[in-house]
């Protein structure tokens, strides 16, 4: 692994973690979930009835598998198919598969800012699909965009699925797609996953299930700031509290403290006061429209040239080109 890299990671956290803490209103990126339990939640998420997300995404690749993959297929040279944010790569393997039975010539390279998620996923893959070439990165998107100017040997295919851009606010996303748009050739692919908006009820109950796991896994984000920083957050005084605004598409995510307390992180020392009921604002799981997406691909250089959904129209993959 790349010490230096990771160095950097951990330094980037702490001085993320001050700002956010210290800020009026407070708030953490939603980024910093994914740890070793936090992987682990985001799974049950993903399994949750309510999180109707990975369902429907996976229907739509398990459905246009052949449409999808032709599209990425290269016209001589080969080609590579970069993930952004790639988990568990389960709804992923729907096109390795495909490409790999029709004898695809490319290397499958998945990028997550989650070391845990990296590893199983390398090692899953060996496994499952050996005749596959896997050059896995630990990173974040921006971080990895940089790099992604050094693919332009041959055809690449971008892919992000899930809806992840979500976490991005529209200024954030057209800078982000913009970027994607600088490292691609004419040739060259964005596949990416866009949720939909839908009855507004739908959208909050997949961010606020019943059984607590999304609760869990918002509240996540603390313990990992104990551990890795030695704070001292009383997790329990935290509620989880889920908003949804159907006009912007907006779904956001609060950690709210039930009451007045004190907390102190020893590696920055930091000391954070809080009032009751006063918030950290932890995540936005942005909801989009073909006229949203069509206007973020506008403002970024890119066009849509096609895109696949679900039978409830809930979620969609678009295919975008510079
Ligand atoms: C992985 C960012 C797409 O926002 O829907 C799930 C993360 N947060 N439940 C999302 C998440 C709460 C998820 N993304």
């Amino acid at each position: 692994m790349d010490i230096k890299a990771k160095t950097q990671r951990d330094t980037t956290f702490k001085t993320e973690v001050k700002e956010g803490l210290s800020s009026f209103p407070k708030y953490l990126s939603s980024k910093y979930f994914y740890d070793k339990k936090g992987d682990k939640l985001f799974q049950d998420i993903m399994a949750m009835p309510e999180y109707y997300l990975t369902g429907c995404e996976f229907e739509i690749l398990a459905t246009h598998t052949k449409t999808i993959g032709e599209l990425f297929r290269d016209r001589e040279n080969g080609l590579d198919l970069i993930e952004l944010g790639a988990g568990d790569g389960k709804k992923t393997k729907l096109l390795l598969k495909y490409m790999t039975d029709n004898n695809f010539n490319f290397v499958y390279k998945p990028i997550d800012i989650s070391e845990n998620a990296v590893k199983l996923l390398t090692n899953n893959l060996a496994q499952e699909m050996p005749s596959l070439t896997v050059d896995a990165e630990i990173g974040e998107y921006f971080e990895v965009l940089e790099r992604l100017k050094g693919f332009n040997k041959r055809k690449k295919v971008i892919v992000v699925l899930g809806s992840n851009i979500g976490n991005l606010l529209h200024p954030k996303a057209i800078d982000f797609l913009t970027k994607l748009k600088d490292t691609m050739l004419a040739e060259d692919l964005l596949f990416m996953g866009f949720d939909q908006k839908k009855n507004p009820q739908t959208v909050l109950d997949a961010y606020n299930d019943h059984t607590g796991i999304t609760a869990a896994f918002n509240k996540n984000i603390l313990t990992r700031i104990n551990r890795e920083l030695n704070a001292n957050f009383d997790v329990d005084k935290f509620t989880h509290w889920e908003s949804y605004n159907p006009e912007t598409g907006t779904a956001k995510s609060f950690l709210v403290a039930t009451e007045a307390m004190d907390v102190h992180i020893k590696n920055l020392d930091l000391d954070i006061s809080f009032e009751q009921w006063e918030t950290i604002h932890t995540e936005i799981s942005q909801k989009y429209d073909d006229k949203t997406v069509t206007w973020l691909a506008e403002q970024a250089g890119l066009t849509i040239e096609t895109s696949f959904t679900d039978k409830k129209g809930y979620y969609k993959d678009y295919v975008l080109r510079k």
